[in-house]
């Protein structure tokens, strides 16, 4: 069975990532929590993963750190459950989106932090943030209408591309960052999922932070 090695639900959006991933897969799998906030935290870290960072996945003797290369390995792994598109283009363009927002993003990151357990907060604007906010629904807006007739997912069926907008939906969600239509839809249907609504009772249960 896989381990999945995580950090606090409430923040982790890298977390997220992979264990969205596993759950729409319905793969059993455990779950490993590292508090990000206390003072053996990268200690802990440094013991799952010499990189210094979670997600980890173990599987066996096997470790895959980093949230894209292991939402990788499991596409591997499960061919037949498509985690990325059949048709190569779509596909190519769905690891152009994901790779966006896995190196991309940085205004929104830094000032609209995952923070599953706060809703309807105002956040610092700036052309940055709103820059980085306009290419999410850009990206939504194009990508969603082209394949609602196969599903509510980016395309269609539920991909890598969906479980790395998913934390940005819960952002756009905790700062009412406000969409268009079919964006707002997406959001939604996203944070419905009873993963997510798993996800989301796990953070709100979680100690709050300590500074
Ligand atoms: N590119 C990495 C980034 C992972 C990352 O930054 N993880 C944060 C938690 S959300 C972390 O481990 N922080 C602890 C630290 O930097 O000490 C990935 O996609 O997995």
């Amino acid at each position: 069975m896989f381990t999945l090695i995580i950090g606090n639900k409430n923040y982790s959006s890298w977390s997220l990532r992979p264990w969205l991933v596993l759950k729409m897969l319905n793969e059993p799998f455990q779950e490993q929590q590292i508090d990000l906030f206390l003072s053996d935290t990268k200690a802990r870290i440094l013991a799952a993963n010499p990189a210094g960072k979670v997600p980890v996945l173990i599987d066996d003797k096997l470790r895959v750190w980093d949230s894209l290369s292991i939402c990788e390995y499991l596409a591997e792994c499960f061919p037949a459950s498509r985690l990325w598109p059949d048709d190569g283009a779509l596909r190519a363009i769905a690891r152009s989106i994901v790779s966006e927002i896995h190196s991309g993003f940085s205004a929104m990151r830094q000032h609209l932090p995952m923070n599953i357990r706060l809703s309807r907060v105002a956040y610092e604007s700036s052309p940055a943030v709103e820059s980085d906010i306009a290419r999410v629904i850009a990206l939504w807006e194009e990508h969603l209408p082209r394949h609602e007739s196969d599903g509510p997912f980016l395309f269609g069926a539920f991909t890598i591309a969906d479980a790395f907008c998913a934390p940005i939906a819960t952002r756009f969600a905790t700062y009412d960052v406000k969409l268009p239509t079919r964006s707002q839809a997406y959001v939604q249907h996203i944070l419905s999922l009873p993963a997510m609504q798993e996800w989301y009772q796990a953070a709100r249960s979680e100690a709050p932070r300590q500074l």
